[in-house]
């Protein structure tokens, strides 16, 4: 079901302010900066290999990752997975008696399908599927 790793997401409180040590510093390639309206985050793609770094910025108090950084201080925030089809994926962790936070996908950054499985179902890591866009 799972093809691999996409990408984690970091939640941040500037995308100015953590840029530079991941591409100057890491030596990440610094793939895109996307506002994402529908998740109220603006977010910054950076390679690693074949997987991705999301940087994860609020655009509002009411964003998710607002409210992850007032509880937590920014960090890891959430591991998302490739699949093929996402909404035979859906269907399956459904089945399977997972709690899902999107039974029907919404649209990611850069074009992709995505659905997330709320923390309790997933050992308290939020978990994203995803699926690259045509
Ligand atoms: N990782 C792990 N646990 C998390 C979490 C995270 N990122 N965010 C919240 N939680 C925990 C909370 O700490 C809380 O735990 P406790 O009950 O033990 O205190 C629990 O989840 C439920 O919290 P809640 O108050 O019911 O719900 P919240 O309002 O905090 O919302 C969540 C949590 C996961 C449902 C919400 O953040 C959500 O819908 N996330 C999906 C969308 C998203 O995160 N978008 C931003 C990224 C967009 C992108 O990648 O493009």
């Amino acid at each position: 079901m799972l093809t691999k790793i996409n990408h984690m997401g970091i939640a941040v409180k500037s995308l100015d302010d953590a840029i530079p040590f991941y591409r100057d510093n890491l030596g990440m390639a610094l793939a895109g900066i996307e506002e994402v309206p529908e998740q109220k985050v603006r977010v910054a793609m950076l390679g690693v290999g074949e997987s991705m770094i999301e940087l994860l910025e609020p655009t509002s108090a009411e964003s998710p990752v607002a409210k992850f950084i007032e509880k937590n201080g920014a960090g890891i925030h959430h591991i998302a997975y490739e699949v093929d089809d996402i909404e035979t994926a859906i269907a399956t962790l459904l089945a399977g008696g997972a709690r899902m936070i999107d039974e029907t996908p919404r649209c990611g950054a850069h074009g992709t399908r995505i659905a997330f499985i709320h923390p309790k179902s997933s050992g308290g890591v939020l978990t994203e599927l995803c699926q690259a866009g045509h």
